[in-house]
């Protein structure tokens, strides 16, 4: 397998090794204690829009020495400054981000594993600066697959994607990221379902098909945690609102999109914003 760097140059692994670039050791189940001082808040899948990110901060009046953002993961990709939220992630130590799938897809690009992708726009990778490279890829693969935070009320899990059917919170408490797990096709069924899951969903396609309606649903006791914050497929439902399914809230609103929204929520207060890259940051109430 040889892939070829914008210089025109093959890159394989042992010129990884020459390179010098290195994969941080494997992550596992982060637990983050409550926050006493502060407000904690969740962002959906930001994918590279700094300034919507910027914008819902500002509405919030965030307050980084007392305030936390926890992000579902894919940070960078598709947007228009992937390497601006990249930088804004690492130097902001109130900032918690799971992995997701477009995290280990800029990894590779970084590494010489994998060309950038036209349709998840992994292009940006190629204009970082080369003593900026080691930096971010250390950033992007030390980020836990999951996120367990302690809140006034309740315990909220973090993930990108979703957490197997049939499984349970703490059935994550072993969980790691290797490398190879990476791979949609791994083998390893809990992280791929982290990573890239969208199984949960796919059940609601079908339910929607036959005509069950669907609201926002109770907490899912089978899930083992009060509520899962998770990312990854672009749900639209009422009106763009937050929806809880299946016990997990889906925060991707596809920020990413032209026509998508960036979307925030404060549990504690039960309230939501959004922004677009064309409307201004609208707020309501989350109905669970
Ligand atoms: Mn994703």
């Amino acid at each position: 397998l040889t892939r070829v760097r914008v210089d025109g140059s093959e890159l394989g692994h042992e010129q990884e090794q020459t390179l010098g670039y290195q994969q941080p050791d494997r992550v596992g189940l982060m637990r983050v204690p409550r926050n006493a001082n502060g407000r904690d808040y969740f962002v959906g899948d930001v994918q590279g829009e700094l300034e919507l990110l910027k914008r819902l901060l500002v509405a919030v009046n965030f307050d980084p020495d007392r305030d936390r953002l926890f992000s579902v993961g894919d940070l960078v990709d598709r947007g228009s400054d992937s390497w601006g939220v990249l930088q804004f992630a690492m130097s902001s130590p109130w900032l918690y981000s799971v992995l997701g799938n477009h995290e280990v897809m800029a990894a590779e690009c970084f590494l010489g594993r994998r060309d950038a992708d036209p349709l998840s726009d992994q292009a940006w990778t190629a204009s970082v600066p080369r003593c900026e490279i080691q930096s971010a890829i250390t950033f992007l693969l030390s980020r836990p697959p999951a996120i367990e935070v302690e809140s006034a009320s309740q315990r909220v899990g973090l993930i990108h994607g979703e957490l197997p059917l049939g499984s349970s919170w703490s059935d994550l408490a072993e969980c790691r990221f290797d490398w190879a797990d990476a791979d949609p096709k791994s083998t390893d069924r809990v992280v791929g379902s982290l990573l890239w899951g969208r199984q949960r969903l796919h059940q609601l396609t079908s339910a929607l098909r036959q005509g069950v309606p669907i609201g926002d649903a109770a907490p899912d006791p089978a899930v083992g945690i009060d509520l899962i914050a998770a990312g990854h497929t672009v749900l639209r439902l009422n009106g763009f609102r937050p929806t809880l399914i299946s016990g997990h809230l889906w925060l991707d609103t596809g920020a990413g999109n032209t026509d998508g929204r960036l979307t925030m929520v404060d549990l504690e207060a039960k309230t939501y914003l959004q922004v677009g890259r064309n409307s201004k940051v609208v707020c309501g109430r989350l109905l669970f």
